[in-house]
């Protein structure tokens, strides 16, 4: 890995020393430049990694580059992270940002194939344009733990962590129906697929039927729902994990079809509705079909219906169906024969892949029912009676129709029906195993190969990394395979174990992969013989706060989880959860609307840096609103800060310093203390800076030494450069940034005095002093008689006294 110069950054300065007799003019571009530099030099921002004291790895989303370059909603989170950082260090934490590149995979070949670019050329030029703007931004980062996914030092421990994957049985090879975007050429994981689109290019995803390679997630399931009690994260990506896991209870019941050796098993959670269980589904793909095809009468009909159900994408919302003739189950409570349908809103991945369909209570199996003129059969009832139907009723309650077990409630019949034809009680995830393969050139070769005599075969650990070959054409082929299958050279090959001939896997890991393990890395990125240290592993992880976006809840942040706990029983952690604390930040907006190409209102963060510098961007971003929720980027907002910032530049020139401040300032200032720390803590920003702006107000009354100073720390955070140059300018020789956070003093909170508005019927008559801590009684009372109301109100009687808690008392007479 080179080494960071800065001298790659732009502008130059103009001249280095900012001391001087007159005022400067506030100049961002040149203070910037100058503690840019200073500070990598210092390494104030670089912990030291085996002995740091107090240890706080305060992690962000590495970002996917592009040459177009970083993108406003990086910066955007990526400052709020840093603040948050910031205010640890000069808490006195050794706080670990690092950052890095997460150059390989789909997102960046897609973006090298549009516009016409090799992948490699293109990683050398993002990286200089990334770390560039990265640098420029203000934030902490330790930037001698940089990293980048697509560096074979790197990759070649995501193809480690493949090999003890395979070793451990977690990886496996299966044929199996899955997702294939024809656009990216591509299969894709059940998680990359948002509402029947690629997450990617959001093309319609289809159903393929490939040998692919899969990591057991679905081993984990429980232990994955039942850890995100144990983590601090936000609330919405807890659920989002929650439900895509999907735990629910149900029961396995057994399905005969007579005059044969056959059943059909089925899954379901409703097991109190057998009784109405007028007909079967089972999925296109369902292996049952295959044993039954000498029964089935109409096999012409039901094979062009699995041929069709396989170029139906989740858009084709009509439910279709074609029924089983010539065989038929029974259904071993009532003992009746059902017919057998096929369809395709039964799919084959989760539970038999097969169900029973009760359409009295189920809406889809109500909907296909209509349709296809199939029984309904009313099995439960809110009020013990039958009802007409009009359309499915999904809820629980007392059963009817249903033989001796009429009268009961659901709950318990559930229990009681499955005993009854000896079923099962089971607990199913939805959660599906990890498909890990990809059809596509920019990613870690997959270190298997294969030999015909021996079969599957890791790559020895000591032939890692598999370097991906530098090829010319790297377009996806269109096809199952990759384009590294039409190289000869890299197929072929030895197999490991009987040295005989063998060929190469082609395909490489999906790019979540990569990400999915780059905070263990960063600890140690440099060592050549394992991922990472473990004693580096104890000292620095779990990360204590990781703020990214929300969108990957069930991506990413799911991925993560898993290999830790993957790590954790392969002895390299002593913990199974990897991150103590995430917070989703809010999206940026622009103009109202999220920020794309194809709208124009794409925020170009090097222009709004050239004219206003980072600390005006940085404190403007969060500004725009609570940092869980995003903004909405306006031109006008940020002059505001700008004159805020030039406000805080030249407070010095403008106001003469006091030897002491006065009470009222000296409360504001503790209550600001407070109130800022309390606000970064919970990544309330936009208060925090508001709170700095009431306070500059007050300072620019008069402000003496230790005012000025606090107001520098407070906002340190928020602006660090502009902060740092006025720390110094006042004579300081350390860093704002590893001074110790200013402290509150309890007792100064409260005000010792008052300012009271009195209002007689809602005018603004009067203000007067009153104590601080002064009860609403009293308040009235002293109100009262003040001069000016009481000669306003002369005889006559207050109808009513309003007391507005601090702040004013309203008098309202006839
Ligand atoms: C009968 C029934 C009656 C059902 C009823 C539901 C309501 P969750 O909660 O998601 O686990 N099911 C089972 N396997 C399926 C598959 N491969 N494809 C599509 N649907 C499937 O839901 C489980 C329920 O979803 C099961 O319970 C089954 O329908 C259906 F009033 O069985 B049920
Ligand atoms: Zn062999």
């Amino acid at each position: 890995m080179t080494s960071y110069n800065p001298k790659d950054l732009d502008p130059a300065p103009e001249q280095s020393s900012v001391r001087g007799k007159k005022k400067m003019e506030y100049n961002p571009k040149r203070i910037e430049k100058i503690w840019m530099d200073k500070w990598l030099k210092d390494k104030i921002y670089e912990p030291d990694l085996d002995k740091a004291k107090k240890p706080f790895y305060n992690l962000m989303m590495f970002p996917y580059p592009s040459a177009e370059g970083l993108h406003a909603g990086n910066m955007y989170a990526y400052t709020g992270a840093d603040i948050y950082g910031r205010k640890k260090r000069m808490e006195g934490f050794s706080v670990f940002e690092p950052i890095g590149l997460d150059g390989f995979g789909i997102h960046s070949e897609n973006y090298a194939l549009k516009i016409g670019k090799h992948p490699n050329k293109l990683a050398k030029e993002s990286k200089k344009n990334f770390y560039n703007q990265l640098q420029m931004i203000g934030n902490g980062f330790s930037w001698e733990e940089r990293l980048e996914t697509y560096d074979p030092e790197y990759y070649k421990w995501t193809q480690w962590i493949f090999v003890q994957m395979f070793k451990k049985g977690l990886a496996y090879r299966k044929k199996a129906i899955v997702n294939w975007c024809s656009e990216c050429s591509t299969v894709l994981a059940d998680e990359q697929v948002l509402a029947g689109e690629c997450e990617r290019c959001a093309t319609n995803v289809i159903k393929k039927e490939l040998e692919q390679w899969f990591f057991k997630i679905t081993n984990y399931a429980e232990h994955l729902l039942n850890d995100l009690k144990k983590i601090d994260w936000s609330e919405r990506v807890k659920i989002a994990q929650k439900n895509w896991i999907g735990r629910s209870e149900g029961a396995m019941i057994k399905f005969p079809i007579p005059n044969s050796q056959l059943s059909i098993d089925v899954f379901t959670t409703r097991p109190d509705t057998l009784f109405g269980a007028t007909y079967i589904v089972l999925s296109p793909e369902h292996e049952l079909i295959g044993s039954l095809r000498s029964k089935i009468e109409n096999l012409k009909e039901v094979e062009k219906y699995i041929q069709e159900a396989k170029n139906r994408t989740e858009e084709d919302k009509e439910k279709t169906g074609v029924e089983l003739k010539g065989v038929k189950a029974v259904n071993p409570a009532t003992k009746e024969e059902i017919p057998i349908w096929i369809a395709d809103y039964v799919v084959m991945g989760y539970g038999t892949g097969a169900i029973m369909a009760v359409p009295a209570s189920d809406p889809r199996d109500f909907e296909f029912a209509r349709k296809f003129e199939l029984p309904i059969k009313q099995v439960i009832s809110k009020d013990d009676k039958e009802a007409k139907l009009e359309e499915a009723y999904e809820g629980e309650g007392i059963l009817i129709n249903s033989g001796k077990f009429n009268g009961l409630k659901s709950e318990e019949a559930k229990k009681k029906i499955t005993e009854f034809v000896d079923g099962k009680t089971q607990v199913n995830y939805h959660l599906r195993d990890w498909l890990i393969s990809r059809q596509r050139y920019w990613g870690p070769p997959i270190p298997m190969i294969y030999c015909g005599s021996c079969d599957w075969q890791p790559v020895p650990e000591k032939d890692l990394p598999v370097l991906l070959p530098d090829v010319k054409d790297f377009h996806p082929t269109g096809t199952d395979k990759s384009p590294l299958a039409t190289i000869e050279e890299f197929v072929k090959t030895k197999c490991p174990k009987c040295r005989g001939e063998a060929r190469h896997e082609t395909d490489v890991s999906d790019t979540f992969l990569d990400s999915a393990w780059y905070f263990f890395r960063y600890i140690d990125h440099k060592n050549k013989k394992k991922p990472f240290d473990e004693l580096r592993a104890k000292k620095w992880l779990p990360v204590d706060m990781y703020i990214g976006g929300a969108e990957h809840a069930v991506l990413h942040l799911l991925y993560t989880r898993f290999l830790t706990k993957v790590f954790n029983e392969w002895d390299l952690i002593d913990f199974d959860e990897p991150f103590k604390k995430f917070r989703a930040h809010g999206l940026l907006i622009k103009d109202g609307a999220k920020m794309s190409k194809s709208r124009g209102n794409v925020v170009n963060l090097d222009e709004y840096i050239k004219a206003y510098g980072a600390d005006v961007l940085r404190m403007y971003l969060m500004f725009l609103g609570p940092f869980d929720q995003g903004g909405d980027f306006r031109d006008t907002g940020i002059n505001g800060i700008d004159r805020f910032l030039k406000r805080v530049w030249y407070l010095k020139e403008n106001v003469k310093p006091i030897d002491a401040i006065d009470q009222k300032t000296e409360t504001l200032l503790h209550q600001s203390i407070k109130k800022i720390g309390e606000d970064i803590e919970h990544l309330h920003y936009n208060t925090a800076v508001s709170q700095l702006m009431i306070l500059l107000n007050k300072l620019e009354e008069g402000f003496d030494d230790k005012s000025y100073k606090v107001f520098l720390q407070l906002a340190a955070p928020f602006a660090p450069f502009i902060t740092e140059e006025l720390w110094h300018q006042i004579g300081e020789k350390e860093s704002v940034h590893t001074s110790p956070w200013p402290a509150y003093d309890e007792s100064k909170l409260k005000e010792l005095t008052k300012e009271i508005v009195v209002q007689i019927n809602g005018k603004v008559r009067d203000r007067f002093e009153v104590a601080g801590d002064i009860n609403d009684e009293d308040l009235k009372t002293q109100s009262l008689a003040q001069e000016k109301v009481k000669n306003l109100i002369g005889k006559k009687k207050p109808q009513k006294i309003i007391v507005v808690k601090n702040r004013l008392v309203n008098i309202v007479i006839d």
